[in-house]
């Protein structure tokens, strides 16, 4: 069994994906990000960036001690290492995979967050910051539509890790109307994915939590 450090959020989505593509079993545990449940030091133990998810296998391949990870990439590897599926083992395949999962951790999901923080929670408006972030995002999204504009998936014809990577950060946008206007292949991709029996698994998990 997995305990999954869980609120329902973007990253946390993730894992309840990948979890659910690959049919392990798992517990949610929740960390309640509104009551500051993730600096509390026992969950510091396990995450030691004070952020979700967070996972914890109780029954390593291994035979050995549980296995904390953090880090939604981290766990999306770990997760299909255990079990052989949605990262291919192939090197130039794998490569393009590994490629896009960087790209949604250390480009799309920072540029998301900062877009919804100025646009929606800062406590002054700072037009600079809102008209960069607003710029970039969708710079990443018409980057999202070249790529898929001669491929199905994200890394190529079959659905990886990298797909679970991204789907939840182009959520948010279901409410721009000019968003899949725009990007006509991220809108294929994008149906097809929240047409996956995990990923309605996964986000119906969410909405059993009041976030
Ligand atoms: N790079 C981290 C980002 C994790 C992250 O920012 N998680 C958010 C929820 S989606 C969080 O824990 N936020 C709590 C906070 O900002 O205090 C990952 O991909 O796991």
């Amino acid at each position: 069994m997995i305990d999954v450090y869980y609120w329902p959020t973007k990253n946390a989505h993730k894992v309840t994906m990948m979890l659910e593509e690959t049919g392990l079993g798992y517990n949610l545990v929740p960390v309640n990000l509104g009551s500051g449940d993730h600096f509390k030091p026992d969950f510091l133990k396990i995450s030691p960036n004070n952020r979700l998810p967070a996972i914890v296998d109780n029954e390593p391949t291994d035979g050995g001690e549980p296995v904390s990870v953090f880090e939604s990439g981290a766990i999306l590897v770990y997760l299909a290492e255990r079990t052989g599926r949605l990262l291919p083992t192939d090197m130039r395949q794998r490569t393009v995979v590994l490629e896009w999962l960087c790209w949604q951790v250390s480009g799309l999901g920072p540029t998301v967050m900062q877009q919804e923080h100025f646009a929606h929670y800062a406590s002054e408006r700072i037009d600079y910051a809102v008209a960069r972030f607003n710029a970039e995002t969708r710079r990443l999204y018409a980057v999202l539509d070249r790529q898929l504009a001669t491929r199905p998936f994200v890394a190529g014809d079959e659905f990886s890790i990298a797909d679970i990577a991204i789907y939840p950060w182009i959520v948010p946008w279901l409410d721009d109307p000019q968003c899949f206007a725009v990007f006509a292949n991220v809108k294929r991709w994008f149906e097809v994915v929240g047409q996956r029996r995990a990923t309605r698994a996964a986000y119906a998990r969410a909405d059993t939590f009041a976030a």
